[in-house]
């Protein structure tokens, strides 16, 4: 576990104007370092703003702040004019410049720019970094950075980072779930943090219309190559029917992927007419990012997915099989 770098700590000190972002699609992670440092940041009366490439999902829409987060690129342009040289950039849980979204490039020209980020294989993108592939979470990474600032942690900053670390770690489950992990979620509670509250934010409160949702995805349940491939689908009209969107999808993979004999779970997507968007998600020794990559995707050994354009559910799936069955076949 290292301390948080010099120059992040010194960049924050010396600027009084901050301005956090994250990358696009945020998670739990990505919205709670962002929340929290805010709040951490404004307690050292420094003006903050939050950018975020699109508006905050609704599953996180409790978490304190997220209403004063900024999706405006001229809110941001303004903010950095008024700071002059007073600005400071800090990007956060994110491995890729790239991955800031559609003004990706503007916003990598107020500079300087920190990284804070956990990700394998960050770019390295930014004036200068604290990464930290072994981390849990950014979220844990931020209560670090905050005590080594000497900065206090609010029960408001205190819930944002709790949130951040209990997703990434799938609820303290994944494999980067350290004794710091937990030292850090201990200190949290301290501070005021209801784990039930936080659990029931985030877990139960669902629509119904994503449970039926639930069904119909289920319903699409192919297994192939001795159980070891499960495939469930979306389709636009069965978001249609069920008054949801894609996003009401997220962790459906997860029921496959949970089966005994299954190595590699697939949820083919039909994000638009003739839009395709696959997610693999593997178990023990099977690689999906080579599967994922022969159709011009990428990610990690064991989650990894790809886009196709032009063809239909049926066809993805067609191309994809053979592949799987060669990546399961021992
Ligand atoms: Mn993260």
């Amino acid at each position: 576990m290292k301390s948080p770098d010099q120059a992040v700590l010194e960049a924050i000190q010396a600027k009084g104007h901050i301005l956090l972002t994250t990358h696009y699609n945020p998670d739990g992670d990505a919205l709670g370092s962002l929340l929290g440092l805010t709040e951490i940041l404004e307690g050292m009366n420094k003006l903050v703003l939050g950018y975020l490439d699109g508006p905050v999902p609704p599953l996180y829409r409790f978490l304190p702040g997220c209403a004063q987060i900024q999706t405006d690129i001229e809110k941001i342009r303004d903010f950095v004019t008024q700071a002059k040289d007073d600005i400071l950039t800090i990007c956060l849980d994110c491995g890729d410049e790239k991955r800031l979204g559609k003004n990706s490039l503007e916003l990598m020209s107020f500079r300087p720019i920190m990284v804070i980020d956990h990700h394998q294989g960050n770019s390295g993108f930014g004036d200068g970094a604290w990464v930290e592939p072994h981390r849990s979470s950014t979220g844990e990474m931020i209560f670090d950075l905050a005590e080594a600032l000497g900065a206090e942690i609010s029960p408001r900053a205190a819930e944002c980072l709790y949130t951040a670390i209990s997703t990434d770690t799938g609820s303290f489950r994944y494999e980067s779930t350290s004794a710091h992990t937990f030292a850090v979620a201990g200190e949290l509670v301290r501070l005021g943090v209801r784990p039930e509250i936080i659990a029931n934010n985030l877990y139960d409160n669902y629509s119904l219309g994503r449970l039926r949702l639930m069904q119909e995805v289920l319903a699409s349940l192919e297994m192939h190559g001795k159980d070891r491939i499960a495939i469930i689908k979306v389709t636009q009209k069965m978001l249609a029917r069920t008054f949801t969107t894609m996003e009401d999808t997220e962790h459906f993979i997860n029921f496959p992927r949970a089966v005994r004999s299954v190595r590699v779970a697939v949820f083919i997507k039909e994000v638009a007419p003739d839009v395709v968007s696959v997610s693999l998600r593997a178990k023990g020794q099977c690689d999906v990012s080579l599967v994922a990559a022969q159709f011009g995707g990428g990610g990690h050994r064991n989650a990894s997915g790809f886009r196709v354009k032009g063809q239909g559910l049926e066809a993805v799936r067609d191309a994809l099989l053979p592949l799987l069955l060669q990546e399961t076949r021992s």
